[in-house]
């Protein structure tokens, strides 16, 4: 077998002096090559891609351009550096060091945070794997492959803590990572959202404006742990993250740019008629991969939650810098929840509801997000506006998990729920449509009908850049 080495997995672990590590890495990385051909982009492995490679943390230096072969990207385990003196920041252990050790009596919930995020991470690449055959263009079917590799490497981060730090039971989350699938009935990936299917251009951008934006809160989080490998190597992942989110909401973003052009042009201010996908169909989506996406957040009252804000295990977004209260021992915190099929307000340890406090963060970051769509609505002079439904609405996780609602967060009965819901949410005949206009573009420069092409390429190459390069 070859020998592991810093030439084929860049790294800043010191991985050539670990050897333990190295035997760990060695057994499971062709098992990880296994699961990328079964499970990663179907297609396009001989290709040449012009992919950016993480090589090292330094600032600015770490992102490497260049032609690869996916199979042949360098995969690398990077943390942020260690920040002498680091004390715990927020929960029942403020001031003390952070740990280099997993704790003994906090390892299980620990454990279960890096497995259900490691989960995640190849879940994503499985539901995108047909995505390659159907790209609007080579620049988005570049942007889809570098998502690709690098949900890779996340998964790689996540492998690399449990291998190091948790013996074998580590190393058999890590084996237990490949074998669960999105959308397996018998052996599904553990949190909703990532067994559902991505399997057109439209849920993709909705999934990395979304989905992945619950990755920044979540890995934001964790980056804040007082357990510091965890909290080093999520802040690095989150470097790589911001692209995801770019990808989707200029996705979307261009997607209602040639919306409005072709309702424009139609006597009807009829997109479908010119062969685009209408606001209508655009706002359904939106609730979808918007209420699948805040569902990963988890209840709004969790002990789950507070017991991982108490260890100093899981913190809030920007925790350092943005609270006054660390502790928040005696504090409370009004949430919305369902008694007896009513709506009440109830106060709750503010501990209990750092779910909830994290998905707040996560609400405004989307709602900036639509904001940016709307302009450009406003801008072709249309007066439709998008919007984010309610965050009652089409929950299955939480207080809201049992009701129905309407998008505006109204109860409503399941009768209508059943009745009205292909109002509000995809149905077949929209699937059908959006999945009748998926037909690739490869020629460089060249850009499906339903989508205006980016405003400038990747790396300050310009959008006719040839991408990806076919070889065979
Ligand atoms: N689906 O106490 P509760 C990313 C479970 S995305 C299914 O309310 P807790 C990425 C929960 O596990 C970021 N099950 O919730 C994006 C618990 O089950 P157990 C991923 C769910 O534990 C795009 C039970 O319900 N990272 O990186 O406080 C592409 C009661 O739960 C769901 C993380 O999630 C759900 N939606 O919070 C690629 C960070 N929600 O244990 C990558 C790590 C809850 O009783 N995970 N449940 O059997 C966590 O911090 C927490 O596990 C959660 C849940 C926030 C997910
Ligand atoms: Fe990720
Ligand atoms: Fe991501």
């Amino acid at each position: 077998m070859a020998h592991i080495s810093d030439e084929r997995i860049p790294n800043n672990v010191e991985l050539e002096k670990d050897r333990r590590l190295r035997r760990a890495l060695e057994k499971w990385q062709p098992q990880f090559l296994d699961w990328w051909q079964d499970m990663g982009p179907e297609g396009f492995q001989g290709e040449d891609i012009y992919l950016r490679t993480a090589t090292s943390v330094e600032p600015g230096g770490w992102a490497h351009f260049d032609y690869v072969r996916m199979p042949e990207y360098r995969w690398g385990i990077f943390l942020e550096p260690k920040e002498e003196g680091r004390t715990h920041h927020f929960g029942d252990m403020v001031g003390q060091p952070v740990w280099d050790e997993v704790p003994g009596e906090f390892r299980g919930m620990l454990r279960r945070l890096i497995v259900t995020q490691g989960d995640t991470e190849p879940a994503s690449v499985e539901q995108q794997r047909q995505l390659g055959h159907t790209a609007p263009s080579l620049y988005d079917l570049r942007n889809l492959f570098q998502v690709n590799v690098e949900e890779g490497r996340h998964l790689w981060a996540m492998v690399y803590l449990l291998q190091t730090y948790f013996g074998r039971d580590g190393r058999e989350e890590a084996e237990a990572l490949l074998a669960r699938r999105s959308g397996d009935e018998d052996r599904p990936r553990i949190l909703g959202a990532f067994n559902e299917p991505t399997d057109h251009w439209l849920s993709f951008y909705m999934f990395t404006m979304f989905t992945d934006r619950d990755g920044k809160y979540q890995l934001a989080a964790l980056a804040e742990s007082g357990f510091d490998p965890l909290a080093r190597t999520c802040r690095f992942m989150l470097t790589e993250e911001a692209h995801h989110m770019f990808v989707g909401e200029t996705g979307v973003q261009r997607i209602v740019d040639r919306t409005c052009e072709l309702m424009k042009r139609d006597p009807n201010e009829d997109a479908r008629a010119q062969g685009g996908i209408d606001l209508d169909t655009i706002q359904k989506y939106i609730n979808l991969w918007y209420s699948l996406s805040i569902d990963l957040f988890g209840g709004e009252i969790s002990s789950n939650a507070a017991d991982a804000f108490a260890a100093g295990i899981k913190g809030r977004y920007k925790e350092s810098k943005r609270f006054e209260d660390h502790v928040c021992k005696d504090a409370t915190y009004q949430l919305e929840v369902l008694e007896d099929g009513r709506v009440v307000e109830k106060e709750v340890p503010l501990r209990a509801a750092m779910n909830e406090v994290l998905r707040n963060d996560f609400v405004e970051d989307c709602q900036r997000g639509v904001t940016r769509w709307n302009k450009v609505i406003e801008k072709h002079g249309l007066d439709y506006r998008l919007k984010l439904p309610s965050r009652r609405f089409n929950r299955h996780i939480g207080a809201f998990g049992p009701a129905h609602t309407d998008p505006d967060g109204n109860l409503i009965s399941a009768e209508e729920w059943a009745r009205r819901r292909d109002e509000w949410l995809p149905n077949d005949a929209d699937e059908g449509y959006i999945r009748s206009l998926m037909q690739p573009v490869y020629s460089p420069g060249q850009i499906a009908p339903w989508i205006a092409p980016p405003r400038r390429g990747i790396n300050g190459k310009p959008f006719e850049f040839e991408y990806v390069r076919w070889k065979s």
